[in-house]
C-alpha cells in the first residue's frame, strides 16, 4: 500500500472525504465520510454555511482517524466562483454568498460599459456566467464598498478552507481562474483588469498551482485530531479534479455531471477566437496548467429542485424509473435560460415554460422528470455540434463522470441523440482527481498521464450505444 490521502470534495450539493492509495497497481477508495451541502438564506443573501462544512470535513478527518488509516496529505476542492473577505486581522468581512444570488442581476452589463465584453474574453479566456466572482465583486463594490476598502484577503471557498486548516493563506490558481480576472495566458492576476473596474488589488494574494504544499494542520487542529496532515493543493476547483480523472480524453467530450453539466475537451493552450466567445466557451485553468473548453449547462441542479419540490418523496433513481415510463411524453424547455438558475418553484417554472411555448404541460413526476432529461439531452447535442465545429472534426465517445454518470436513463438518451459511444464513470471523479493530485505531488504517481491510466484500470465504466 502507497501513502494514503484524503480528499475533501464538497460540490453544491453534497461533500464527502474520501481517502485514497495505490495498491497493487491499482487506485483504491474508502468513502469515509458524506454529508448535505446546500444554500441558505442569512439576511438578504443566499449563502453557503462554510462553518458546518469546516465541522463536516473535521468530522471526516476523525472517522478515518477510527478507520485505522494514516493519511499522510490532505487536499481540498468545491465549487467554483465563491468567496469570502477578509480584514486586517483575518476576521471574516462577508458570508459566502452564493452564485445563485440575484445581486449580480445586471452587473454583467454594468462591467462591459467599463471593459468590452471582448477584451474580456481576450484576456481571460472565461465564458460569460452573471454569477463569476468578477460581476460579485462589482455588485458588492456598489452595495457596500466600504467591505471592499477594508478587505486585505480575497480567499476563495476552498483557500479559505485550507487558511483554517494551516493558517496559510494562498489563492489556488484553477479555482482563481473562474473569477475572470486571471490572465488566460500569463496565469496570473491581471492587475490591469482589476484596477479597471474599481476593486482594491491588493488583497487578491500569491497564486500557487495544483501540487503545491501550504503546510501541515495547525497546531490547534492537530491536538484536536489526533495527527498531522500536510495540506496539499488538488484542482481545488472541483471540475478542475473531475477532468484529471477523466480516463480517456482521446477522441472524446466529458461531461462532468452533477449539479452543473460541464461539457467539453481539454487543451494544452485556451481557445479565445470570437465563435468560442460566441458559443460562450471558456477556458479554465487546469492541473498541469492545462485548460478546459467547455460549456456550462444547467445540469441536474434541475432534478435536484424537483426532487426538494416534491417534497423528497422520490430519489434520484425513481425519477428516472418514472421518467423511463413516459414514452411518449415530449415537452421540452430550454435549460440554460436564466429562469432556471434559481426559481421559486423549479416544478412550476418548467410547467410554466411549457405553456407559454405551447407545450402540453407535464403533471406527474415522471413528465416533469423526462422534460428535464430530454431538455438536457438537447443542450448538450448543441454544445457538441458547436465543439466539432469549433475543432472541424468528430469526436467518436461521450465520458460521462460524476454523480450523474449513474443515471441510466440519461445516459442512454445521450447515446440515442448523439449516436455516440457513451461511457459512464467514474462516479466519484473528482474525489479520485484531489487523490491522484496529491499522489502525485507525493511521488507516488509518476505524472498526470500516469494517473488517468491507473484511474481507468481502477475503475469500471458502464457503455452505452445507440438502441434501434
Ligand atoms: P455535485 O458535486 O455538483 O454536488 P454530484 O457529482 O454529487 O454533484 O452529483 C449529484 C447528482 O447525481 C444528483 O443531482 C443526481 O441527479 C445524481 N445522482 C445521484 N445518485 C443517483 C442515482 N442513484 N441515480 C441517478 N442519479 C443519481
Ligand atoms: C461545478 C462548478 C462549475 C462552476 C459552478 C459554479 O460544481 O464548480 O464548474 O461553473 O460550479
Amino acid at each position: 500500500m502507497s501513502k494514503c490521502s484524503l480528499a475533501v470534495d464538497i460540490g453544491a450539493s453534497s461533500g464527502r472525504v474520501i481517502a485514497g492509495y495505490m495498491e497493487n497497481g491499482q487506485l483504491k477508495l474508502d468513502v469515509i465520510h458524506r454529508f448535505e451541502n446546500k444554500i441558505t438564506q442569512k439576511g438578504h443573501y443566499f449563502c453557503w454555511d462554510l462553518d458546518s462544512l469546516f465541522t463536516e470535513m473535521k468530522r471526516g478527518i476523525h472517522k478515518t482517524k477510527e478507520s485505522g488509516l494514516k493519511p499522510v496529505s490532505i487536499g481540498i476542492d468545491t465549487w467554483a466562483v465563491d468567496f469570502v473577505l477578509l480584514d486586517e486581522n483575518d476576521e471574516l468581512l462577508t458570508d459566502a454568498v452564493a452564485y445563485r444570488d440575484p445581486r449580480t442581476d445586471g452587473m454583467m452589463e454594468e462591467v462591459f460599459s467599463i471593459i468590452s465584453k471582448e477584451r474580456l474574453y481576450l484576456e481571460t479566456g472565461i465564458q460569460f456566467q452573471k454569477f463569476n466572482t468578477i460581476y460579485q465583486l462589482y455588485a458588492l463594490k456598489k452595495s457596500n464598498p466600504e467591505i471592499l476598502e477594508k478587505a486585505r484577503s480575497f480567499l476563495m471557498v476552498p483557500d479559505y478552507l485550507n487558511y483554517l486548516l494551516t493558517g496559510r493563506k494562498v489563492n489556488e490558481y484553477t479555482n482563481a481562474t473562474t473569477t475572470q480576472l486571471v490572465n488566460a495566458f500569463t496565469k496570473k492576476w491581471d492587475g490591469e483588469l482589476i484596477e479597471q473596474i474599481g476593486i482594491n488589488q491588493d488583497m487578491f494574494l500569491e497564486m500557487l498551482p495544483p501540487k503545491s504544499s501550504i503546510g501541515n494542520l495547525k497546531r490547534e487542529l492537530v491536538s484536536e485530531l489526533g495527527f498531522d496532515m500536510e495540506v496539499l493543493l488538488p484542482a481545488t476547483h472541483d471540475t478542475g479534479s473531475a477532468v484529471v480523472a477523466v480516463p480517456e480524453l482521446n477522441d472524446t467530450i466529458y461531461i462532468s455531471s452533477g449539479t452543473w453539466s460541464l461539457i467539453g475537451v481539454e487543451n494544452g493552450f485556451p481557445i479565445c477566437i470570437t465563435k468560442a466567445l460566441d458559443y460562450n466557451f471558456t477556458n479554465e485553468g487546469g492541473f498541469d496548467y492545462r485548460y478546459r473548453f467547455l460549456k456550462n449547462i444547467m445540469g441536474l441542479w434541475m432534478i435536484q429542485e424537483v426532487k426538494r419540490n416534491y417534497n423528497d418523496e422520490y430519489s434520484f433513481a425513481e425519477f428516472s424509473e418514472l421518467a423511463k415510463q413516459e414514452t411518449t411524453f415530449n415537452s421540452k424547455v430550454n435549460v440554460d435560460e436564466d429562469r432556471f438558475l434559481k426559481p421559486k418553484n423549479m416544478i412550476e417554472e418548467i410547467q410554466k415554460y411549457c405553456e407559454e411555448t405551447d407545450q402540453a404541460v407535464p403533471r406527474t413526476p415522471g413528465q416533469v422528470a423526462k422534460c428535464v432529461f430530454t431538455s438536457l439531452v438537447d443542450s448538450y447535442q448543441g454544445a457538441i455540434q458547436e465543439i466539432e465545429e469549433i475543432y472541424e472534426r468528430e469526436f467518436k465517445t461521450i465520458n460521462i463522470i460524476g454523480g450523474g454518470s449513474q443515471n441510466n436513463m440519461l445516459n442512454q438518451l445521450i447515446a440515442d441523440a448523439t449516436k455516440k459511444k457513451v461511457l459512464a464513470g467514474p462516479i466519484e471523479a473528482t474525489a479520485i482527481g484531489n487523490i491522484v493530485s496529491q499522489l502525485i505531488a507525493l511521488g507516488e504517481i509518476a505524472d498526470l498521464s500516469d494517473a488517468r491510466k491507473i484511474v481507468k484500470q481502477s475503475f469500471e465504466m458502464n457503455a452505452f450505444t445507440k438502441k434501434d
